[in-house]
């Protein structure tokens, strides 16, 4: 066997060998590099899938609330919270939280968030809220309000400060005046002089909560004030969801002790209820002659602005009025400065203290004492009536109005996380109990928000995903 050395062979195999071991790195790169953007497609996947977890809880948890609140012994009154699940509710391997607003406290611990269902009644209605009104909510200036009613009023008669289309028309791009109701608060954003300090104010992911960029100056937006409370913008405040049905739940028409005829109408379901003695009795305290039957008032034209101010005439016991409050309302005509016929009163037994300063007869004055009178009072929160021992005669009957004891419509301000906390997301939803079966009206994505459920819930969920790495 020969051996031959030649020498350009050698360094051939040489220059081969460094070849094939830059070829056999580079295919080792190429599959690092592959290898890791699987993982991270992996990781996508993974919470692509969290978040898919997230959708469906969303969902769920809306339907949950729908079951809460239409499944209650005394539908129309925002349940006890304690009553229902809604914290960290598990749904397979997702979670969900309703975000609320604690309506017994006035003052509630601003850096804990409150769990629980929203009274959309317990707001101001953008579309039937007079311009005093309006004015008196926190961060709202005369102007925003004058052009608030200009944007819904059907004409283009400028309010004194406020905004028709000759204001909107000089804007770039231009746009009209709506002249036509808001369909959402979000809505507010085409108002002029609506900006974001008035919309939000302190509270950036509206809910409800004092977060670490809320009270930090201005180190980070919002430019807040730094003074350790929650000082919300007016979305906090406003509606445009709440509305007293005028039917039962079974399509029955309720009594309108607004129009005309009102006696006559309420004459026979007082009878039903409390017999036709103190029927006859109730009837003769508010005017009527109270005589026989259901019809016998004959020309009798007492009307009465407010389910209330019915209330406070008839000199009836709160346990009497308990028994048929669900079957009044009063739909009286439209009152100044208002568009809309609908009647979108606030509930007194869920309103904010700040939405309270805006009805007429309860202002500044005696906002904080309903609010007092709620916080000792927790069992009597179904109802209008108690406002007559808080407020002097007439200005109750100013507030009758603006007030009412029954909400028919809820918002479930759902957060969801899938698996592991992953795949955040957030969806508002209104439902309307005031039929025969509740429905979701409205619903609105805010999970670009961001985290909104406090820093308490923010540690568990990262202990949550440590232990799991571990
Ligand atoms: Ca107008
Ligand atoms: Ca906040
Ligand atoms: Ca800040
Ligand atoms: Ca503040």
């Amino acid at each position: 066997m020969r051996i031959r050395f030649p020498n350009p062979r050698a360094e051939r195999d040489g220059t081969a060998l460094v070849i094939v071991m830059w070829i056999a790195l580079g295919l080792v790169s190429i599959a690092l590099y592959f290898g890791n953007s699987c993982a991270l497609e992996l990781k996508a996947a993974d919470n692509r899938v969290a978040a898919v977890e997230a959708e469906h809880a969303l969902d769920g948890a809306a339907r949950y609330a729908m079951y809460v609140l239409t499944n209650t012994d005394q539908p129309g009154v925002l349940p006890d919270p304690v009553t229902y699940l809604r914290e960290s509710v598990p749904v397979g391997e997702a979670r969900f939280w309703f975000v609320g607003r604690d309506t017994r406290s006035s003052q509630p611990a601003p850096e804990k968030a409150f769990f629980g269902l929203v009274d959309e009644c317990s707001k101001l209605n953008l579309n039937t809220a007079t311009l005093a009104m309006l004015t008196n909510l926190p961060r709202m200036s005369p102007e925003l309000a004058a052009a608030i009613i200009d944007w819904r009023d059907t004409d283009s008669n400028v309010t004194d400060g406020g905004a028709e289309d000759d204001t909107y028309a000089r804007l770039n791009p231009p746009y009209h005046c709506k002249n036509a109701p808001f369909d959402s608060v979000e809505e507010l954003r085409f108002v002029a002089g609506a900006d974001m300090d008035v919309l939000f104010g302190e509270d950036t992911n509206l809910n409800g909560v004092l977060d670490a960029n809320e009270n930090d100056g201005q180190s980070t937006l919002p430019l807040d004030n730094r003074d350790g409370r929650l000082d919300p913008g007016i979305l906090e405040y406003l509606t445009v969801y709440s509305a007293q049905p005028t039917t039962l739940p079974d399509g029955t028409a309720m009594v309108n002790v607004g129009g005309a005829n009102a006696l006559q109408s309420v004459a026979s379901l007082l009878g039903d209820r409390l017999g036709t003695d103190r029927s006859n009795q109730i009837l003769r305290n508010l005017g009527g002659g109270g005589g026989g039957g259901g019809g016998g008032g004959g020309g009798n034209t007492t009307t009465f602005r407010s389910v209330l101010e019915f209330y406070i005439r008839s000199q009836m016991t709160a346990n009497e009025f308990s028994q048929i409050e669900t079957n009044l309302v009063a739909t009286a005509a439209a009152q100044p400065g208002q568009t809309a016929t609908a009647n979108s009163p606030v509930n007194v037994n869920t309103a904010s203290e700040a939405v309270l300063t805006c009805i007429p007869g309860i202002g500044l004055d005696y906002a904080s004492q309903v609010v007092q009178f709620r916080q000792a009072n927790s069992d009597r929160l179904n109802t209008v009536a108690w406002v007559s021992e808080i407020l002097p005669r007439a200005n109750a009957i100013q507030a009758g109005p603006y007030l009412t004891g029954r909400s028919y419509q809820f918002t479930a301000d759902v957060v969801a996380t899938g698996h592991l906390g992953r795949g955040y997301r957030r969806a508002r939803y209104v439902i309307d109990i005031s039929g025969k079966t509740a429905r979701i009206v409205a619903r609105r994505d805010l999970s670009h928000l961001g985290w909104a459920l406090g820093r308490e819930a923010r540690d568990q969920q990262r202990l949550l995903l440590t232990q799991n790495q571990r």
